[in-house]
C-alpha cells in the first residue's frame, strides 16, 4: 500500500525526483505539503487546494487531540472524510507542538507532561498515545513521537534528546499496527553532524519506510541548516523518502531539494498570506505597501494562479487595508500555489536534467528581488 520509487537523480547535486504511493493516491516528489493544522488549510477549501496543485496535506495530532478529539474524527470516518480531502494526508506526531505551544512541559523517558494551550489543564502524552491518536485520525503517513531540541543546546542535552527520540521511535514502531498507514521515524541531533548520522543509522536498524528530519528551522542560520543536510542526507537510505519538517522558506526549499530532501511542510504561505506578504520569483512583496495603491498589474506577473490571473495589486492592497477576509484568502491562495508549483517546477528540472541551472536562476532572482 505504501511505496516510494526514485525516478530521476541530478548528476551534479543530491536532488532526486520520485513517486510516493499511498492508499489515497500518489505524490510526486519533491513536494510541498500545505499545513492543515486543524483539519483545514486556513482559509482554503479542499477544492481550491486541488485546483492549485496540492497533492498531500499535513494535519496535527496535538491540535485535533486537544480540540474535537480523535474519537469524533474517527467516527466521521477519519480525517479524509471529516474534512472532505480525498488525497493523501500526513499527520505530525504532536512531539513538536507539545514543545512549542503547550506550557510548562516536563519531559521524562515515559513521555511529556504539558498544560493544554486551551484550558490550562495538565496532560500527558506518551509515544503510544500519539500512535493511538494518529491511527484514529487515519492519515496515510504518521510520524513518530520525538523530542525537538530548541537551540542553543549542548552536545549532552542534544544526545539525551536523540536517545529518547530513538527509544520513542522504537515504542512507536512496536505500538503501530495500521497496515494502511506508513510510520516515519524522525532524525534529531541538533547541529551535531555525528549525532545526526548516528540517529539515522539507529532508526534504520529499527526500520521505517521513510524519515523526517526534525529539529531544524528552529533558530539556526541557513548555513547551519545546510551543513546538517550536507552531512546527513548522503547517510540516509536512498530508496526511502526524506521529509524536512517545518521548512518552507522558498530558498530553503530549493537548497533542501539540492541536498536530497523529498518532502517539506510549513505554515509560512498561509501565515504570511494572512499578513499580506506574498512570495514571488523576485522575492517577498508586501501588499500593504502604499506603492501598490494604483498598481493595476497582477501580484506576480509570471504566476499562473487564480489570484494573479484575476486580480491586481491595487485590489489586494485595498482588500487588506479594508480588513476584508478575502485578502487573507487570496494571499494564502497565491502563496500556496507559488510553493507547491516551485517544487513541481524543481521536479521537472530534475527529471529533464537541468536542475543546477534551475537552482541558480531561482536563487539569483529571489535573492536580488525587485520588491
Ligand atoms: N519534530 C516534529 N515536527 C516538527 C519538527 C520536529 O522537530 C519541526 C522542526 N522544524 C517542525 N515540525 N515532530
Ligand atoms: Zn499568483
Amino acid at each position: 500500500m505504501f511505496e516510494y520509487k526514485l525516478i530521476a537523480e541530478c548528476r551534479q547535486t543530491g536532488a532526486r525526483a520520485g513517486v510516493l504511493t499511498t492508499p489515497h493516491g500518489t505524490v510526486e516528489t519533491p513536494v510541498f505539503m500545505p499545513v492543515g493544522t486543524q483539519a483545514t488549510v486556513k482559509a482554503m477549501t479542499p477544492e481550491e487546494l486541488e485546483e492549485l496543485g496540492a497533492q498531500i496535506i499535513l494535519c496535527n495530532t496535538y491540535h485535533l487531540h486537544m480540540r474535537t478529539g480523535e474519537d469524533i474524527v474517527e467516527e466521521a470516518g477519519g480525517a479524509h472524510r471529516f474534512m472532505n480531502w480525498k488525497h493523501p494526508i500526513l499527520t505530525d506526531s504532536g512531539g513538536f507542538q507539545v514543545f512549542s505551544l503547550a506550557k510548562l512541559n516536563k519531559i521524562t523517558d515515559e513521555g511529556v507532561e504539558f498544560r493544554s494551550h486551551i484550558d490550562g489543564g495538565k496532560r500527558f502524552m506518551r509515544p503510544e498515545d500519539s500512535m493511538e491518536i494518529q491511527q484514529k485520525l487515519g492519515g496515510d503517513i504518521a510520524m513518530a513521537f520525538d523530542e525537538c531540541v530548541s537551540l542553543p543546546t549542548t552536545p549532552e542535552y542534544s544526545r539525551a534528546a536523540m536517545e529518547r527520540t530513538i527509544a520513542w521511535g522504537k515504542r512507536c514502531r512496536d505500538h503501530h499496527s495500521r497496515k494502511d498507514q506508513a510510520l516515519f521515524g524522525i532524525v534529531q541531533g541538533a547541529l551535531y553532524e555525528s549525532q545526526r548520522i548516528e540517529c539515522v543509522e539507529r532508526l534504520e536498524e529499527i526500520g521505517f519506510p521513510g524519515y523526517g528530519i526534525g529539529g531544524l528551522s528552529v533558530g539556526e542560520s541557513h548555513a547551519e541548516m545546510y551543513g546538517v543536510l550536507d552531512a546527513l542526507c548522503p547517510k540516509m537510505p536512498k530508496e526511502k523518502p526524506r521529509y524536512l519538517m517545518g521548512v518552507g522558506f522558498p530558498t530553503n526549499l530549493i537548497e533542501g531539494v539540492a541536498r536530497g530532501v523529498d518532502m517539506f511542510d510549513c505554515v509560512l504561505p498561509t501565515r504570511n498570506g494572512r499578513n499580506g506578504q506574498l512570495f514571488t520569483r523576485f522575492g517577498k512583496m508586501n501588499i500593504k505597501n502604499l506603492s501598490y495603491a494604483r498598481d493595476f498589474t497582477p501580484p506576480d506577473p509570471s504566476c499562473g494562479c487564480y489570484v494573479c490571473r484575476n486580480f491586481t495589486r491595487a485590489y489586494l492592497r485595498h482588500l487588506y487595508t479594508a480588513g476584508e477576509i478575502l485578502a487573507a484568502r487570496l494571499c494564502s491562495w497565491h502563496n500556496l500555489y507559488f510553493l507547491v508549483n516551485l517544487l513541481r517546477d524543481a521536479r521537472s528540472a530534475i527529471v529533464e536534467g537541468r536542475f543546477p541551472a534551475f537552482r541558480r536562476d531561482f536563487m539569483e532572482n529571489f535573492m536580488e528581488g525587485a520588491y
